[in-house]
């Protein structure tokens, strides 16, 4: 049984129904992301392009002036990245840059702009998890590592699996390696509402790609006109969570699984959550699992921080 396969079921049999965010990703969900990133409501990613357009000068006089190896987690395309590794090669760094995705398209994808963009870079994709990546990282050499979560993917981590996560991080890291963790603040909560309920809709169309994966993929009967997009915000947690409707009672087939799935009138289906932090938040994050905070970097509005941190 695929990994898919097996996580469905076990999301729409649990009591409050989920399924994970990490399916959203399949070329249409990459698609649909892109367009997200262009909506005026998004404003994460512009933020974040801001701090690493305009900062990336003073962000890399932190690290190494040789000998390190600067690894991505998660890495896109390179557009923002790009600002980042420019300003290294001008600062006549020695380094390599190493990409880690499970997704070998997304790599591709890199390497080829990359190659376009700055030919100079040396640069080494791994398409592997990525702490397996970044062990095989620090079985090669001694080499100080700096490692990149942009994105405020970050955000994406149930509570008990930030902890997991940071601490699989710590152990991966020798002392004085850096991480530089791009994170969306806690603010206005109708700004964020606004950002996971876009006016044109693209957002719910993202949403929806779970259940159009399943049907595509597992035989799912899923008819998406029966379910609605809906988004909160909870200001304490920071959570901003996106979830999928049931507009009527029905019982919903997929073949793979060889059965139905029941879901009551107003029944939730909790998909994704997207996690905001303050900077005390990220502190205490920060002191918990054993970095020190050197530096905070903000765009000009203080939506977006990226922070380095060191081991
Ligand atoms: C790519 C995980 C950072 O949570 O903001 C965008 C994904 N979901 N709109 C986010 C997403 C809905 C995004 N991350």
């Amino acid at each position: 049984m695929s990994d898919f396969l097996r996580e469905v079921i076990e999301g729409l049999e649990a009591n409050d129904k989920y399924l994970l965010s990490k399916y959203f990703y399949n070329s249409e969900g990459d698609r649909l992301f892109q367009q997200i990133m262009q909506l005026d409501e998004y404003y994460l990613s512009r933020a974040e392009a801001e701090i690493l357009k305009e900062q990336s000068p003073q962000i890399c006089a932190h690290l190494p002036k040789q000998g390190f190896r600067l690894a991505e987690l998660g890495a896109g395309d390179g557009t923002k990245t790009r600002y980042l590794l420019e300003a290294a090669l001008d600062a006549k760094k020695e380094f390599s840059y190493h990409p880690i995705d499970i997704s070998s398209n997304a790599l591709e994808i890199i390497s080829t702009n990359l190659n376009h963009w700055l030919p100079e870079l040396e640069f080494e994709p791994m398409a592997d998890e990525y702490f397996s990546a970044l062990s095989r990282l620090a079985q090669m050499d001694d080499k100080a590592l700096c490692v990149l979560f942009l994105g405020s993917n970050i955000g994406n981590f149930r509570r008990d699996n930030v902890d997991v996560f940071m601490s699989h991080l710590h152990q991966s890291l020798k002392p004085r390696d850096h991480l530089l963790l791009g994170i969306d603040l806690k603010k206005d909560p109708n700004k964020i509402l606004a950002a996971y309920n876009d006016s044109m809709g693209i957002t719910a169309a993202f949403n929806f790609n779970i259940l159009r994966r399943i049907n595509d993929e597992l035989g799912g009967q899923f008819d998406l006109s029966k379910f609605r997009h809906y988004n909160n915000y909870d200001p304490h947690s920071g959570e901003s969570r996106s979830y999928l409707l049931s507009l009527e009672t029905q019982d919903i087939y997929i073949e793979k699984a060889g059965r139905s799935f029941h879901f009551d009138r107003h029944e939730a289906i909790h998909t994704e959550t997207s996690r905001k932090y303050s900077p005390r938040d990220l502190q205490q994050l920060a002191e918990k699992h054993g970095f020190k905070i050197e530096q905070r970097f903000s765009d000009s509005q203080n939506f977006y921080e990226d922070q380095l941190w060191i081991r």
